[in-house]
């Protein structure tokens, strides 16, 4: 899954690919590059970020994603409100990424569900604004899967049929527990199909002695060969390149 932030204040690529049609030739590139899937997302979540409007995250994502799916590059949509996933799927996405979980819009699993399409609940505290004073775990890997075991039966009855789980690496979490969740992603896996997002986060950074978010691709690719090894569904990157030729290098040795 490519990374495509049309935001002006996302943490690695904010302003990158601000414009609609600056984010439609992005999107194509990250298609030639090997992705499967290119997230297209219109409201920045890193921690302390402000929300926008619904008006303004509909303008941002909904022409991107119908233009690239008229060009056949398979979207889904990173949004946490309803209106705006109905939107994105009418407009050609074929996979809702909620970083929230359906906790933040109530409206989420029901539009998911009569929409019919799959459906990525991550495990989520609360809004960016605030969301670091949540890091607060007697056992994070056990939390973050009750929790998320929670979102699952949300999904059921509300009849969202296709979910993929994710441990919102980043999201209401220290760096500690950042590496606790990836060394036991097995436990995650027990829940369903998994999805990974540690691209350029800030505990990469923290470990390779502060350096900038541009400067973590690599330590990004060797976590999605990790991530392949351990058979999840998927790694959420910015960098594509580098993760799908970790992929493909991984395929050719498994035989
Ligand atoms: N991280 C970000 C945004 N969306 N979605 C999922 N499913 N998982 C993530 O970890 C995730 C996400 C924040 O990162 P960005 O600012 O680089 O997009």
């Amino acid at each position: 899954m490519g990374v495509l932030n049309v935001t002006p204040d996302s943490f690695s690529d904010g302003g990158d690919h601000a414009t609609v049609d600056t984010a439609i030739v992005f999107g194509l590139r990250l298609r030639a590059l090997g992705a499967d899937l290119v997230d297209v997302g219109g409201e920045s979540t890193r921690p302390g970020a402000q929300r926008v409007s619904l008006d303004e995250e509909h303008a941002r994502v909904v022409p991107v994603i119908e233009a690239l799916a008229q060009e056949g590059v398979c979207c889904s949509v990173d949004t946490m409100r309803a209106a705006v996933a109905e939107a994105a799927v009418t407009a050609g996405a074929t996979l809702v990424n909620d970083v929230s979980g359906g906790l933040a819009d109530p409206a989420m699993l029901p539009t998911v569900a009569a929409l019919g399409v799959p459906y990525v609940a991550m495990h989520w505290r609360g809004h960016a604004a605030d969301m670091q004073s949540r890091a607060s775990y007697d056992d994070v890997v056990t939390e973050v899967c009750a929790e998320l075991s929670q979102r699952l039966d949300a999904c059921a009855a509300a009849g969202v049929a296709d979910v993929v789980v994710d441990p919102g690496i980043g999201f209401a979490k220290t760096a500690e527990h950042n590496w606790q969740l990836l060394r036991h992603v097995d436990r995650l896996q027990a829940l369903g199909p998994v999805l990974l997002g540690s691209s350029r986060k800030a505990f990469l950074g923290t470990l390779l002695d502060g350096r900038p978010p541009v400067g973590r691709d690599a330590a990004t690719t060797a976590l999605t060969v990790v991530a392949a090894q351990a058979g999840c569904w998927g790694v959420r990157v910015h960098d594509v390149q580098g993760s799908a030729d970790a992929v493909r290098v991984w395929e050719q040795l498994r035989g």
